[in-house]
């Protein structure tokens, strides 16, 4: 029998009728268009600005309400917010899908044409960029009052096509025909000094005043992104930044025929939020990546204190109980020297009464132990574009040392681990002991992680400062993750255990007690085909690949890194091939291989693996001897939206990095949330997923983090496992002929050199046959059909504890101490 469902779905604010007549109007009065002319992609911005009409007056209603009521915020500061598609994920939170649907309907358009027309807004590069967009939500619909703070990129993450198996990058342009969401807020502009030189005086009472002469001034113009939370009671802001010059086009030089010079300063400007990630490799590039971090943070921190200002004046007492800032890993950690220089040279407060502001305002999130994600900036190029922020770094590290000398008094060695600058041929700033430094909280993302930052990254500032590292373990937002991207799954969820799930995750429990029933396994899996239907679709109209959808869709989707191992399913695959190949009954299960991953355009190995699945997509989807066991559907472009198309229809979700490597992963969760089991290491929130579903509804493989160092300890070397293993050697000799690319020998051997003579760095070999062996144990689960469907059902009713809303209540108590304000009206 179903549960009775509890209504607490959102009570649609507007009829059909009127919504109908709101599409119309806009379609007339906005795009000066009408019904008979307009194609799909008018009637997209037209529904987008019926429903923008809601987003507005909801926004207005915050703002006020958070400004009379002079909330406590906190100001989410990310280099990258990968928001993806706003228009059915607003209409969702708004409840007027339905509504929408069916007055679209009315005038003859499907809404699921439409919402193909948006373009995704891919303002960042991976799980770190999502985990914001994430973030945003849940704070939104938990009624906090929080702003988004970044760049308002004019590309986005590059648009990834294919072209004979090899990745090429195109430019992302998101906005090129305008976006129907952002509002410009020229009012609010702010401007940002950037090189020059310091001057030093003397005030009063022989008081050192530095006066910072800056070389350029550039402009910084807020566009606003309305963030709707789910029943559209709160409606926060994400305030991206776009650079502008702030002089004025120079006339005289262009009538003097001076074109080109009259629009350099312009040009210059402007580059700074051109791209997201330029390139690094070169000193230019880099040099970018530091002034676009120094421009949104300070923009941003100008804009806080504005507000701040206009309702305490100068009297700065209060500024730590009204603001928390959390800083989005390194990325805007220059964010404190800015506040600090606000504070001493412009507001000419004490240095003491500055650092004790500074470090009640800021908390730091740690995503990565990967010492070359850690930022490290030489420090002249931080004297070249920020000569005072140098000073203050100074500074901050002076005293800093002076504490670590009261801690372990005369020894200089740990004095050299901890500066903030690391001596060395080049004097580097490392941006992550800044962050700590200068911030009350820090926090890594998953259980096992903030271990790890505790014990082997940040061990000394652990016992510094007891306290301040703690675990934040990462989330995601069911509204988009299963509600919007999945709505057959979400409707049986309703029906069976009631709606309202989406606020309360762990709602989803209830759906354990029905895993074992049959019609309800039966309910479940027919969905599962469902989606995997539209997904078969979307890899026909890709990649004109047939795949069959009885097969087990088994799914890997991230970011394209060697800590990721792609290559480690790679091998795989080639080997299940060549078992078919020399034995043509090899028993197994038919399976489909779904990869989406983009690889750093600078990262060369990363692009020869996504060359090397595509060439051997190519050659095993082609060979009738495989008589479709195996089909490879590498789907070019992975993006958010792309994401919300494979995640529902996947059996099998790949969680395979090196154990120690990945932080937490949310991609793991997602797929875990739509019913697919996980087959992974025990890294990141796999850990915790394991401990959610139980060992017997997931299949953990591989090294532990002690056994990876362990081996790398004794000496790991990877021969002794291609000489070991005869599979293992063929499966790599292989990569050396030209069986996968005819005509080119040696096509892929870069895989097989990183391998062996590389060193093998993230131990793909030394958990070549764990992996090989627990994927025959989930082929041997997926034919037990009604033992695959419990295992299914068991890893969505356990995915309660990874809502995003989870994350931010754990940030709420353990850092940001916050409360909920109620939007009125
Ligand atoms: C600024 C602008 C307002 C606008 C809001 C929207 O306000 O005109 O409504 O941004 O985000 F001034 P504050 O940033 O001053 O709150
Ligand atoms: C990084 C880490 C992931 C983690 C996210 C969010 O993601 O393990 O889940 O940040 O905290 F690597 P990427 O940006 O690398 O995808």
């Amino acid at each position: 029998m179903n549960a009775k469902a509890t209504k607490t779905q959102p009570s649609p604010v507007i009829d059909k009728a009127a919504f109908k007549s709101a599409v119309i109007k806009h379609l007339h009065c906005t795009l000066g268009t009408d019904e008979n002319k307009a194609n799909n992609h008018a009637w997209w911005k037209a529904t987008c600005a019926a429903i923008q009409e809601q987003v507005l007056e909801g926004l207005r209603k915050t703002q006020k309400t958070h400004y009379l009521n002079d909330t406590r915020a906190v100001h989410y500061f990310s280099a990258e917010f990968l928001m993806g598609r706003l228009l059915s994920n607003n209409l969702q939170n708004f409840g007027l899908f339905d509504v929408a649907s069916g007055a679209l309907k009315e005038l003859g358009v499907e809404i699921s044409d439409i919402l193909e027309e948006e373009p995704d807004m891919a303002l960042g590069n991976g799980g770190l960029g999502r985990l914001a967009a994430c973030f945003i939500d849940s704070l939104a619909t938990m009624e906090l009052p929080a702003i988004g703070y970044g760049i308002h990129y004019e590309h986005g993450l590059f648009r990834q096509e294919i072209k004979s198996g090899a990745q090429i990058e195109r430019p992302d342009s998101w906005r090129d025909y305008g976006n129907p969401w952002e509002i410009c807020r020229p009012e609010s502009t702010q401007e940002v000094s950037l090189y020059g030189y310091v001057e030093t005086k003397y005030g009063e009472n022989g008081r050192v005043l530095k006066e910072w002469h800056p070389g350029s001034i550039v402009k910084g113009v807020p566009w606003d992104i309305p963030v709707v939370g789910y029943e559209g009671k709160t409606v926060n802001v994400l305030r991206l930044w776009q650079s502008e010059a702030s002089g004025y086009f120079n006339w005289d030089v262009f009538n003097a025929g001076g074109y080109v010079d009259a629009q350099r300063e312009n040009v210059q400007a402007e580059t700074i939020s051109k791209v997201l990630y330029p390139n690094d490799e070169t000193e230019a590039g880099k040099e970018l990546r530091l002034i676009q971090q120094y421009f949104f943070c300070s923009c941003s921190l100008k804009d806080i204190i504005r507000r701040y200002k206009r309702a305490h004046g100068d009297d700065w007492s209060r500024f730590a109980d009204q603001v928390v800032i959390q800083l989005n890993d390194t990325h805007p950690a220059i964010s404190v020297p800015e506040l600090m220089r606000i504070l001493v040279d412009r507001a000419e407060l004490g240095w003491d009464e500055a650092w004790g502001i500074c470090t009640k305002v800021f908390a730091y999130t740690n995503h990565t132990l990967l010492p070359e994600a850690l930022e490290k900036w030489p420090a002249r190029m931080i004297e070249k574009i920020l000569p005072r922020h140098l000073e203050i770094i100074y500074e901050i590290n002076h005293r800093f040392m002076a504490e670590v000398d009261k801690k372990w008094p005369g020894d200089n060695a740990m004095k050299e681990k901890l500066s903030i600058i690391e001596e060395g041929n080049e004097k580097m700033v490392r941006m992550g002991h800044l962050s700590v430094i200068g911030s009350f909280a820090v926090n890594g993302v998953a259980e096992m992680h903030s271990r790890l930052v505790k014990s082997s990254l940040f061990p000394e500032f652990d016992e510094l400062y007891p306290g301040k590292l703690t675990n934040v373990t990462n989330g995601i937002t069911p509204r988009r993750w299963l509600k919007a991207c999945n709505p057959g799954l979400s409707k049986l969820i309703d029906k069976k255990i009631g709606d309202d799930w989406p606020r309360d995750l762990d709602k989803l429990q209830g759906l354990a007690k029905f895993a074992s029933n049959k019609t309800f396994q039966k309910q479940f899996m027919k969905v599962k085909l469902e989606n995997k239907e539209l997904l078969a679709d979307e890899i026909r109209k890709s990649l004109d690949l047939e795949v069959d959808v009885n097969a087990i869709f088994d799914v890997q989707i991230k970011r394209l890194h060697e800590y990721k191992r792609q290559h480690l399913a790679l091998l795989h695959i080639m080997a299940l091939y060549r078992r078919i190949l020399e034995n043509p009954d090899y028993d197994m299960h038919p399976r489909v291989f779904v990869f989406g991953a983009k690889a750093a355009p600078g990262y060369k190995l990363a692009k020869d693996i996504i060359y090397a699945i595509n060439k051997v997509a190519d050659k095993i989807n082609n060979d009738p001897r495989v008589n479709n066991k195996i089909k490879i559907a590498f789907l070019p472009n992975y993006r958010v939206s792309l994401a919300e198309k494979m995640i529902p229809a996947a059996d099998v979700s790949e969680q395979i990095s090196t154990a120690g490597k990945e932080a937490s992963g949310t991609g793991n969760m997602k797929l875990a949330l739509n019913g697919a089991v996980t087959i992974g290491t025990l890294d990141g929130a796999n850990v915790e997923i394991a401990e959610e579903v139980g060992d017997d509804n997931i299949f953990i493989f591989g090294l532990t983090v002690e056994e990876v160092n362990e081996l790398k300890a004794k000496g790991y070397n990877p021969y002794d496992y291609y000489y070991k293993d005869p599979e293992i050697k063929a499966v790599l000799d292989w990569l050396e002929t030209d069986y996968f690319t005819p005509g080119k020998p040696g096509a892929l051997v870069s895989i097989k050199q990183s391998l062996l003579d590389n060193g093998d760095p993230y131990m793909v070999l030394a958990d070549f046959r764990a992996y090989s062996d627990a994927q025959i144990a989930v082929d041997a689960a997926y034919r037990d059909k009604e033992r695959w469907a419990e295992m299914a059902i068991i890893n969505t009713a356990k995915m309660g504890k990874f809502t995003s809303d989870r994350s931010i209540r754990d940030y709420v108590e353990r850092v940001w101490k916050l409360s909920p304000c109620k939007i009125e009206g």
